[in-house]
């Protein structure tokens, strides 16, 4: 890994740290190794996992449940359904992953030696009733598992079997909505719970408490909720669902989640939930959260060099990167690239995005501004370059030999919005998302995502220019963000490469 020197006074890093939908972050620290995991709903592989040695610059190394025997998503599963909340903790030399599968399974935890991977067999928690399970452990040895509510069960982490009854621990300010994702931390002399409450939306933030033992009773902090920015005219909104982690020198710092809305009224935010970071002081043995901003000092440790991330994969390698993921279930022969080499080749499930079973490969949309391309070859049936936010809010350019078309679903209502005529080959179908920075009108959207095709000399044929808020959790609902990607709807689909780039402002 490459080192920079320590950073000047007034250096600077940008936040999100982790773009994109990578929400629910949960950190842990293994000597000078840092961890970082997020949910992943209903998508497969799951729960990314990420290291970094400085907070600020993450990689992601793989997915923590990528075998189906680890991870079951049926087709009934909805979009914002399947898997929660993860929480990962380094603890007596090795990792450990709790986390909810809402669709199937409840509350499973897995170990690993590497984080990268491979990840355990799941040990299923059936008596553990309540999503966000957390871990702690006390020092005589006793796993606490606090869950949302917030109640605690006292558990054995290698069975899954609870004894005695779930204790009601803390639910945060009275009234507040969705007292959430607990995590339990010794720190100093007391043990501390920190929550998320007023629900994951523009009223979420973080409070805490602390007691004497991991049980309680714990004593709200006088100054909650710690973290919030509900009623502000911030560029980061709906911040929450927290945890702490302690940097290379010792300082405190949270991960969180938040998004970055853009557009007119009400905002649209089409990215989902993504992780941030902030410092945090200590005040009377209480925490206090520092500055959260999109451009903050940088902490006073080396930084890593920011890892350099191709524009394209080539569809080279028989295994596929760790960013792409699909809904519910990828049989590999139905997404492979051992069939063709050098490319990727779909067989078509499902016969439309609108279909949960579809064949899909996609990726985070990750910057507010972006240019996707692919070249497909769709000799052998249908497919094409698809923007979705779930089965009932999706945008795509779609080829078949001889022609192209953009498609649009927003609920109940599908439309054809172009067709166009291409050659009977392989065709370079793009995508570009365009961020709202000046809002003119008060309804101005978000951003404009324009599809189109390349002509022979690389010129952009633009057929579609759709308002992207109709591709918004505003819109849509649920707990994910954007995904862009490749899929069949009919035969088989080649695709010779896939570029992503970020377009600067
Ligand atoms: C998660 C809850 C939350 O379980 O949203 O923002 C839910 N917080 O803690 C889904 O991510």
């Amino acid at each position: 890994m490459r080192v920079s020197s320590r950073p000047e006074t007034g250096a600077t890093i940008s936040n999100p740290v982790i773009p994109g939908f990578h929400p629910d972050p949960s950190i842990c620290r293994a000597g000078e190794d840092y961890y970082l995991a997020c949910s992943s709903f209903e998508y497969f592989p799951g729960i990314p996992v990420f290291h970094s040695r400085d907070l600020v610059h993450w990689t992601q190394i793989g997915n923590a449940l990528d075998r189906p025997g680890q991870l079951r998503l049926p087709p009934e599963t909805p979009s914002s359904g399947g898997l929660y909340a993860p929480t990962l903790r380094y603890h007596d030399g090795r990792f450990w992953l709790i986390v909810t599968n809402v669709s199937s399974d409840g509350n499973v935890l897995f170990t690993a030696t590497d984080p990268a991977g491979p990840w355990s067999d799941p040990i299923r928690l059936p008596d553990v009733h309540g999503i966000d399970p957390d871990l702690a452990w006390d020092d005589d040895g006793n796993c606490w598992c606090t869950v949302a509510g917030v109640s605690q069960f006292r558990i054995d982490p290698h069975t899954g079997e609870t004894f005695g009854e779930p204790t009601r621990l803390w639910s945060g300010a009275p009234g507040a909505k969705a007292p959430e994702a607990p995590h339990l931390y010794r720190i100093g002399d007391y043990w501390y719970l920190l929550i998320a409450e007023g629900g994951t939306e523009r009223c979420h933030g973080v409070s805490i408490a602390r007691g004497r033992t991991p049980n309680g009773p714990f004593e709200p902090c006088p100054a909650n909720p710690i973290l919030t920015h509900r009623g502000t005219d911030h560029p980061i909104q709906n911040t929450g669902h927290g945890d702490l982690v302690q940097g290379p020198d010792g300082s405190w710092w949270m991960v969180f989640l938040g998004v970055r809305p853009h557009g007119g009224t009400p905002g649209w935010h089409v990215l989902g939930r993504e992780t941030f970071l902030a410092p945090v002081s200590w005040v009377d043995d209480w925490p206090v959260v520092g500055e959260v901003s999109p451009v903050m000092a940088a902490p006073p440790w080396p930084l890593q060099e920011p890892a350099v991330v191709p524009v394209r994969d080539d569809f080279d390698l028989s295994e596929l990167a760790v960013g792409w993921i699909s809904p519910r279930f990828r049989p590999a022969r139905d997404c492979t690239t051992k069939e063709r080499a050098g490319w990727l080749s779909l067989h078509a499930r499902g016969e439309s995005l609108d279909d949960p079973e579809v064949t899909f490969l996609g990726r985070r949309q990750q910057h507010p501004s972006c240019r996707t391309r692919a070249l497909a070859d769709p000799a052998e049936g249908r497919g094409g370059l698809a923007v979705r936010l779930d089965e009932q809010h999706h945008y795509e350019i779609e080829a078949t030999p001889g022609h192209v078309r953009v498609l649009a679903r927003v609920g109940p209502l599908h439309s054809v919005v172009a067709t166009h005529p291409t050659t009977d080959g392989p065709v370079v179908l793009r995508i570009d998302m365009t961020a709202t920075r000046q809002v003119s009108d008060a309804r101005q959207g978000p951003d404009t995502v324009s599809l189109g095709v390349e002509d022979e000399d690389g010129t952009f044929v633009e057929l579609a220019a759709l308002d992207g808020r109709y591709l918004s959790t505003e819109v849509a609902g649920g707990f994910t963000g954007r995904v862009i990607g490749l899929y069949a709807s009919a035969g088989t689909v080649h695709f010779d490469w896939f570029d992503y780039e970020a377009l600067t402002d």
